[in-house]
């Protein structure tokens, strides 16, 4: 080995210990996570199923219409779990994991089966998480500790949506924009595909799906103003659960 591989190779290695050391060193995340209530569908364990939408189809018109609520839910989001489910059959230590411990120990699911669980996995995570936050007869503002701290780290509600809107228009290709808290701290952030910050160890306080399967039926190619009516009509009060100070 000469001294430039060497050097390539050890560098890696730390990069990866380093890495490791981040993930083990961070105790809050658990501590928030492990608020969830049952019904989530982090804490499923094979087989997964889709949730209920919880309302109906057209309850989100005009923001979501309802064409595309249909598509979305029993479509796309079947789909992820469809693909979930068939990709660990046969693997059946893998049942015994929830979906969020799936997502948080990527690294050490096995190659054959772990791009699945990304995507399929976190498919399913993400969008069960999206649909509460649509629901009819919402709360049109965060409350509580969720509501302190959007004002404590954004200036005002409207600033928060305002760089959820920023973000999720810039997000290059399919995707979704978070607000996440990390170690309580709140901010934005944007995951590519179907990858999840809990991947991250970061907390899914609320996440918007910027896919064009979300919106080009009825918005074609204005993500913006899609954004802007969901965001307009999020239940807040399905947000406010996920945050624990
Ligand atoms: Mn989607």
């Amino acid at each position: 080995m000469n001294r430039r591989n060497f050097l390539g190779s050890s560098a890696s290695a730390v990069a990866g210990m380093h890495a490791l050391s981040i993930l083990d060193a961070v105790p809050a995340y658990a501590d928030a996570m492990d608020q969830l209530q049952s019904t989530d569908v982090l804490m499923q364990r094979y087989p997964f199923a889709l949730p209920a939408l919880g309302y109906a189809l057209d309850a989100v018109e005009p923001a979501v219409d309802s064409r595309t609520m249909s598509v979305h839910h029993a479509g796309h989001h079947a789909t992820y779990v469809a693909n979930l489910n068939r990709a660990i059959e046969s693997d059946t230590a893998l049942h015994q994991l929830t979906l969020r411990e799936l997502l948080t120990r990527l690294p050490t699911i096995p190659e054959s089966v772990r791009t699945s669980v990304r995507n399929d996995g976190g498919g399913h995570a993400n969008h069960g998480q999206f649909w509460p936050l649509l629901a009819p007869n919402r709360a049109a503002q965060p409350s509580g500790a969720l509501g302190q701290a959007i004002t404590r780290d954004f200036g005002s509600l409207a600033g928060c949506v305002t760089a959820l809107k920023q973000a999720g228009t810039g997000q290059f290709g399919s995707g979704w924009v978070w607000l996440v808290s990390d170690n309580g701290k709140l901010r934005v952030h944007t995951t590519s595909n179907q990858d999840t910050p809990i991947s991250e160890r970061l907390v899914p306080i609320m996440g918007v799906d910027v896919w064009e399967h979300a919106y080009y039926l009825k918005y074609q190619n204005k993500r913006a103003d899609y954004l802007d009516a969901v965001l307009a009509r999020l239940n807040w009060s399905a947000a406010d659960t996920r945050y624990q100070v």
